[in-house]
């Protein structure tokens, strides 16, 4: 008897659910978290100010996993999305502002315990649907699981924002070719990167000022 797509994919998505198979990307997960914590506690001591406003950190589903497998048109194996697929493990970091999330990105950089082996700038360079971050692939060390990759995005609040809103309303349904909602969306986010701009050319008057005083 020979497996239907469906009975594959019903596999899959329970080989996807299997404790010995999260566990390390999991582990993997607290590994940067535990680190980003460290570093927001330095770091806003030396800034002088709330360095990493929030880390959301999330283990990817495995029905997600298998709409990116399918979208990606690869094999759909436990195997292949572990070979393949960056960001089972998925650490999103949000900053007040612009220059911290590349003073965050160099921080990691210079880390020796981690290796980044892939850097996205969808800040300079935003996607066509008007989304920005920073991504960064970085392998992290795992007791007894050798390395895992976690995919570290990093962004301002109010990015933040409007990737969220947009993730639930567009991305997430896979409308991200054309839709009614496109040309606004990409003017908010280019309103966004405007403000994101202005606001840090205002809290560096502000630290001049406070200098001054
Ligand atoms: P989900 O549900 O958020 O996890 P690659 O393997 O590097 O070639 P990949 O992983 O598709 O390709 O990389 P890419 O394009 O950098 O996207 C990775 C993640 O960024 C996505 O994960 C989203 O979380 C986010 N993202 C990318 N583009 C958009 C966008 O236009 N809008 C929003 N809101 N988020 C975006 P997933 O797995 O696609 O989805």
């Amino acid at each position: 008897m020979t497996n239907t797509i469906d009975d594959v994919y019903q596999e899959f998505l329970s080989q996807m659910e299997e404790e010995a198979f999260l566990e390390p990307y999991r582990e993997a997960c607290r590994y940067i978290e535990q680190k980003l914590e460290k570093i927001n506690i330095e770091y806003s001591e030396k800034l002088g100010r709330n360095f990493i406003g929030q880390t959301i950190c999330r283990i990817k589903t495995p029905e997600s996993c298998l709409n990116k497998m399918i979208k990606k048109k690869y094999i759909v194996k436990q195997q292949t999305a572990q070979e393949y697929l960056s960001d089972i493990s998925g650490i999103r970091v949000i900053c007040n502002f612009l220059d911290d999330i590349y003073r965050l990105a160099e921080i990691l950089k210079a880390d020796e315990k981690l290796e980044v082996i892939k850097t996205k700038d969808y800040v300079k360079k935003p996607k066509s649907s008007g989304y920005q971050s920073l991504h960064m692939i970085v392998l992290v060390p795992v007791d007894g699981a050798g390395k895992k990759r976690v995919e570290i995005q990093i962004r301002t609040q109010a990015m933040n924002l409007w990737a969220v809103v947009e993730h639930h309303f567009v991305y997430k349904k896979g409308d991200y070719e054309k839709h009614e909602f496109e040309k606004d969306l990409k003017e908010c986010a280019r309103a966004i990167y405007k403000i994101d701009k202005k606001m840090l050319v205002i809290r560096e008057k502000m630290e001049a000022a406070c200098k001054e005083m």
